[in-house]
């Protein structure tokens, strides 16, 4: 990778931890209300496996979906207004922070329902076999969500079609309150799709450069042979399930090591410096616009107006 790219991706994780911030620090105000999911600690996993994502592919994920949307290139600004419930957001302020969506870009949410984005993915991959798009589909769930029976039926649509989907597995340690021990049989998330055929390829997702190299050869995989495959991915969410979490299922030290051991910034940061021989300097430069940028996002999301009550039944299935 050139040093250019290098900081480009670094760009890309350092804006969605400053968004996040911001997000959480909106919410305290009361500018954005309802639920409210934060990505603060997965950055690598939807930064990494973006650099596959081609024109023809296409995206869904849950409703931890800010990351997402700005990996692949949406402005901000869009994305707070739509946290802040504005029709300048890009699901017209009528779907919040659980239901981002981006045509134009092939991006089919932001799913409320834990699980659905599996099935739905499913049928897009399904869709880019039939009308033989060249794409795939990249299909992010988390660790809760793969106890969901709807899962093991896409799967196994999946296998026996051999349609081109990759499974994302974001496998974050717990799902609401509830640590991956208490609901998973005998540590059994990287062996899911063996009843269906289905391979695993398992990744360090603090790791950018794990995530990009792995991610690389699974998305390669999937478009070559036309069949499923999954990535297993071993993350961390640094903050709440949602904005209104006490968190008294984990300690605050299990979150400080994480933060401190494998943070996936800071750690791409010292690769920046140590392999490309960047200076700080140019590294803090990125951070501070990466801060100017969100403070506009902010602003232009707070001035915008909210959606209109006329336009209250447009856009929406009734
Ligand atoms: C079908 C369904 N059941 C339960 C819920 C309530 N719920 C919302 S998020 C969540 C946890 C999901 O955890 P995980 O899949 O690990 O994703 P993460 O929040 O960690 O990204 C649950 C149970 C829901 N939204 N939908
Ligand atoms: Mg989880």
């Amino acid at each position: 990778m050139r040093a250019e790219e290098a900081l480009d991706i670094y760009y890309k994780m350092a804006k969605i931890r400053a968004f996040e911030e911001k997000a959480a620090e909106l919410y305290t105000k009361g500018s954005i209300v309802g639920f409210c999911h934060l990505y603060t600690g997965q950055e690598a996993v939807i930064v990494g496996i973006s650099q596959n994502f081609t024109k023809a592919d296409s995206i869904i994920t849950s409703y931890r979906d800010h990351g997402h949307l700005l990996a692949i290139g949406v402005e901000p600004r869009y994305v707070m207004a739509e946290l802040c419930g504005k029709i300048t957001g890009c699901s017209k302020g009528k779907g919040g922070s659980m239901h981002l969506y981006n045509r134009s870009r092939n991006f089919f949410g932001g799913n409320g329902i834990v699980g659905a984005q599996v099935s739905i993915g499913t049928g897009l991959a399904l869709a880019h076999k039939y009308k033989s798009t060249g794409g795939i589909a990249f299909i992010f769930f988390g660790d809760g969500a793969a106890n969901q029976g709807q899962v093991y039926e896409s799967f196994n649509m999946a296998a026996i079609w051999k349609l081109p989907a990759l499974y994302i597995l974001e496998n974050n340690r717990y799902a609401l309150a509830t640590p991956t021990e208490r609901s998973t049989v005998r540590n059994s998330l990287k062996k899911r799709g063996d009843p269906f055929g289905i391979r695993t390829i398992c990744v360090d997702g603090m790791n950018l450069l794990e995530v990009i190299q792995k991610s690389r050869d699974a998305a390669n995989q999937v478009r070559e042979k036309l069949e499923p495959l999954i990535l297993h991915v071993d993350t961390y969410r640094y903050k709440g399930h949602s904005m209104s979490d006490p968190e008294i299922y984990r300690s605050r030290s299990e979150v400080d090591s994480i933060r401190k051991t494998r943070d996936p910034i800071a750690n791409f940061a010292a690769v920046l410096q140590e392999r490309y021989g960047l200076d700080a300097e140019v590294i803090e430069k990125i951070d501070k616009d990466v801060m100017e940028k969100i403070e506009i996002a902010a602003r232009f999301a707070l001035d915008s107006p909210a959606p209109s009550e006329a336009s209250l039944n447009m856009d929406v299935l009734l």
